[in-house]
C-alpha cells in the first residue's frame, strides 16, 4: 500500500488534535496522521481527512483525497465550503452513543419543561414552598420533534416509552411504532399545531435555515415550550424573544447558537424563561469517532459501500 493511501489530515484546532490522534493512531498504528496547521504535509500524500468545521478551500488542494470523514454529526460546517470537491465522498458520524446523548439531552430537557422545573428553581431560591400550577398530564403534553431521522427516532422512542403522544416531522413518511409521522411542507402546519414541547433535531440546510421563527412560534399552542439540539442557525433568536416574553411560548432550552460561544452581551444568557448550555447535548467520543475513521478508511479500501455519505444536493 502506497504510503499517499494511508495519510491522514487531521483538520481542527491544534489544541483538540492530541486527544483524537492518540485514540486513532492506537486504533491503526499504520496510518501516518498530519495536522492541519501544527506539521508540514504533502498535499499529494493525503488520502483521507478528518475534520468538523474545515476552512473554505482547504479540500480542493489535495488531489488524491479519498474521503472526508466529519467529526460530527451534522456536517454544515463543511457545506459552507464551495470549493468542496463533490467527487470526494463525505462521510458523517453516526454513533450509538452520539444519538443516546442526544435522546438523554431531548428527554432531560422535555421533563424540565413538562414537569415546570425552572419555576420550583426560582420558588427555591426566594424560598418559597409553592406547588404552583396542576401538574398537566403526561398524555396532555403532545412531544413534536422537527427532524426525524438517527437522532430525532431516538429521541422520540425514549419520549414515547415515557408517555408523552409523539410525532416527529421528516422530509419522508416515517413508520414507528407509536409515533405519528408528519412529512414535507404540507404536513408542518398541522404538526406545529399539535406541539406543546417542539424539539429540533434536524440537520442545518438551505431549506431549514431560520425554520425555528415567528411564523413557526405562532402556529404552536399557547404555552409551548421549544428546545433547539440542532444548530443556532434554526433559531430566529430576537422572534424566539418576542414569543417568550408575549407569553406565547413558556420557555425555551437552547443549546445550539449563531454565534459560538453566546457573546457575554446576547440576552438569552438571563433571559428568565431560557436555559442556555454549551453546545453540549452530544460529544462525539474520541474511541469512537476512531474507529469510524479506521474501519471507513478499510471499507474504502475493500471498494465497500459506506453508511452515512452526505447527499451534496439534499445537504445532509
Ligand atoms: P439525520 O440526517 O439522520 O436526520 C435528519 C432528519 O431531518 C431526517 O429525518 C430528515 O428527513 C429531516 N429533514 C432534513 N431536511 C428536512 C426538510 N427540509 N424538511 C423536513 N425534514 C427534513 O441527522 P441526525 O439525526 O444524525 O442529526 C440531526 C442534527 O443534530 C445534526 O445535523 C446536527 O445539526 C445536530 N446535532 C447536534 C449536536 C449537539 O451537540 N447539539 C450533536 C449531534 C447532532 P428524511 O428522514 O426524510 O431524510
Ligand atoms: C454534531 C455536533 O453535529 O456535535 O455532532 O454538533
Amino acid at each position: 500500500m502506497s504510503a499517499r493511501k494511508r495519510t491522514l489530515l487531521f483538520v481542527v484546532p491544534v489544541n483538540w488534535a492530541p486527544l483524537w490522534e492518540t485514540q486513532i493512531q492506537a486504533a491503526d498504528p499504520d496510518l501516518i496522521i498530519k495536522v492541519q496547521g501544527r506539521d508540514e504535509y504533502t498535499p499529494t500524500d493525503v488520502g483521507y481527512a478528518l475534520s468538523f468545521r474545515p476552512p473554505p478551500g482547504l479540500f480542493k488542494t489535495l488531489p488524491n483525497l479519498k474521503a472526508v470523514f466529519s467529526l460530527g454529526a451534522g456536517v454544515d460546517g463543511f457545506l459552507l465550503d464551495t470549493d468542496y470537491p463533490r467527487r470526494v465522498p463525505l462521510v458523517r458520524f453516526i454513533n450509538k452513543w452520539l444519538s443516546l446523548e442526544m435522546a438523554q439531552y431531548a428527554v432531560l430537557h422535555t421533563l424540565m419543561h413538562h414537569r415546570q422545573q425552572p419555576m420550583f428553581y426560582a420558588f427555591q431560591k426566594a424560598r418559597k414552598w409553592r406547588q404552583g400550577a396542576p401538574q398537566r398530564k403526561t398524555a396532555d403534553t403532545r412531544v413534536s420533534i422537527l427532524g426525524f431521522g438517527e437522532i430525532g427516532q431516538l429521541a422520540g422512542e425514549r419520549l414515547r416509552d415515557l408517555g408523552f403522544p409523539v410525532a416527529g416531522w421528516s422530509r419522508t413518511k416515517k413508520n414507528v411504532s407509536g409515533i405519528e409521522s408528519f412529512a414535507g411542507d404540507a404536513d408542518l402546519r398541522p404538526f406545529l399545531a399539535r406541539s406543546d414541547i417542539l424539539i429540533c433535531l434536524l440537520p442545518l440546510t438551505p431549506e431549514t435555515r431560520g425554520i425555528l421563527n415567528a411564523e413557526t412560534f405562532a402556529a404552536m399552542p399557547v404555552g409551548a415550550a421549544v428546545i433547539n439540539a440542532a444548530r443556532g442557525g434554526h433559531l430566529v433568536e430576537r422572534d424566539l424573544i418576542a414569543a417568550l416574553d408575549s407569553n406565547h411560548l413558556s420557555g425555551a432550552t437552547l443549546d445550539v447558537f449563531e454565534t459560538e460561544p453566546l457573546p457575554p452581551d446576547n440576552p438569552l444568557w438571563d433571559h428568565p424563561k431560557v436555559t442556555v448550555t454549551p453546545h453540549v447535548a452530544g460529544i462525539s467520543d474520541p474511541r469512537e469517532a476512531a474507529h469510524f475513521v479506521i474501519d471507513g478508511i478499510a471499507r474504502i479500501e475493500r471498494g465497500e459501500k459506506l453508511e452515512g455519505v452526505v447527499d451534496f444536493d439534499r445537504g445532509y
